[in-house]
């Protein structure tokens, strides 16, 4: 039973029963993330001032170096989790290489990981367009009390414990799943509180929007230049309406409070796509099936895929199921 004006905090205690390996540690990481948030939130609102406040590269009143906000986001959010000691490694998007956290007090007895993109669509913030965050917690698979290693890091998507984002959006948004369908928290500024907005969210099973960026429309694959021709087709419920914001965290929260398929597919000119299939392909596809929707890379699901390395790319088609499908039947020729 879902109350009225449940904070994002009260949720996470309530349900804390409800998550698989119940023992505290998984609700103090959401929390964790949730104040993270809150900070990022706070930097992203600034952003418009920052030909008044100064440049990345600036060294700004304080006499600290002003840093570009994803790199700030980066920061915040590994020095959130490290402070914490609630995370046996993290790994980033704006990251090279993993961080293994080796905690003093407890032995390395964490049993969780975090994969990061701290500020995806970040060349949005200059036009003041929505950006987001978005994170994916797993279980180590190497032994307790041992350093992480690439391994706890290259697990399917299937394994995930979490999943979530956060869009800086008209309202800032934290949207989340512990594999017990999806939630969405709504942040009142004033309070510096998340309060729950949209529980239980769904993709409907269908929708009306395709987004994806038809500039690249002549490097397509065939499959894909179809599926398009196909949503534009004046036929049945279409032509569909294209909208692309060019944030994934955005477009994927629109269509699923709407209804609609994201693509980004390969090309002659990126043989794997652009996103990341451990920061942002992921985390969306767990949530996306958590909401009844889809994500597959037009051949199988997204979330069966093991990786083989941290920067891994991949293409990404996601949203309602039957428009997923849909696509998958024009990738695969049928
Ligand atoms: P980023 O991680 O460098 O921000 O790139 C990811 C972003 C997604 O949010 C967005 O959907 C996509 O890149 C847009 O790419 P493009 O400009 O090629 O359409
Ligand atoms: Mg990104």
């Amino acid at each position: 039973m879902i109350k009225k004006n449940t904070t994002l905090g009260e949720f996470i205690i309530e349900n804390q029963s409800s998550f698989q390996y119940s023992s505290g540690e998984l609700s103090k990481l959401i929390n964790a993330i949730r104040l993270a948030a809150k900070v990022v939130n706070h930097e992203v609102n600034k952003a418009g001032l920052i030909d008044i406040i100064g440049n990345a590269g600036d060294i700004n009143i304080q006499g600290e170096d002003q840093q570009k906000l994803d790199v700030l986001a980066n920061d915040k959010f590994i020095q959130t989790l490290k402070n914490r000691e609630i995370v046996c490694g993290i790994a980033s998007e704006e990251e090279d290489d993993f961080i293994s956290i080796n905690s003093s007090d407890n032995k390395n007895q964490n049993k969780y990981i975090v994969l990061i993109d701290p500020l995806d669509g970040s060349s949005n913030i200059d036009v003041n367009v929505s950006v987001g965050t978005i994170f994916s917690i797993y279980r180590r698979v190497t032994p307790l009390g041992t350093t992480v290693t690439l391994e706890d890091f290259l697990q399917p998507g299937r394994e995930q414990i979490a999943a979530g984002y956060i869009v800086y959006g008209t309202s800032t948004m934290l949207v989340y799943t512990t594999g017990d369908g999806v939630n969405g928290f709504t942040l009142n500024p004033a309070l510096g509180t998340f309060y729950l907005s949209h529980p239980n969210m769904e993709f409907p099973e269908s929708g009306m929007i395709y987004s994806i960026n038809e500039g690249n429309y002549v490097h397509f694959p065939q499959g894909v230049k179809d599926y398009i021709k196909y949503c534009q087709k004046e036929e049945g419920d279409r032509p569909y309406t294209s909208r692309y914001i060019g944030s994934l965290v955005s477009d994927f929260h629109r269509n699923m409070i709407k209804g609609g398929i994201y693509l980004y597919p390969k090309s002659s000119v990126a043989a794997e796509g652009k996103l990341r299939l451990l920061y942002e392909c992921n985390p969306m596809a767990f949530i996306a099936e958590q909401a009844k929707g889809k994500a597959s890379d037009g051949f199988r699901a997204i979330l069966d895929i093991k990786p083989t390395e941290l920067h891994q790319r991949i293409p990404f088609f996601c949203g309602s199921r039957k428009m997923v499908e849909k696509a998958e039947e024009f990738m695969q020729g049928k």
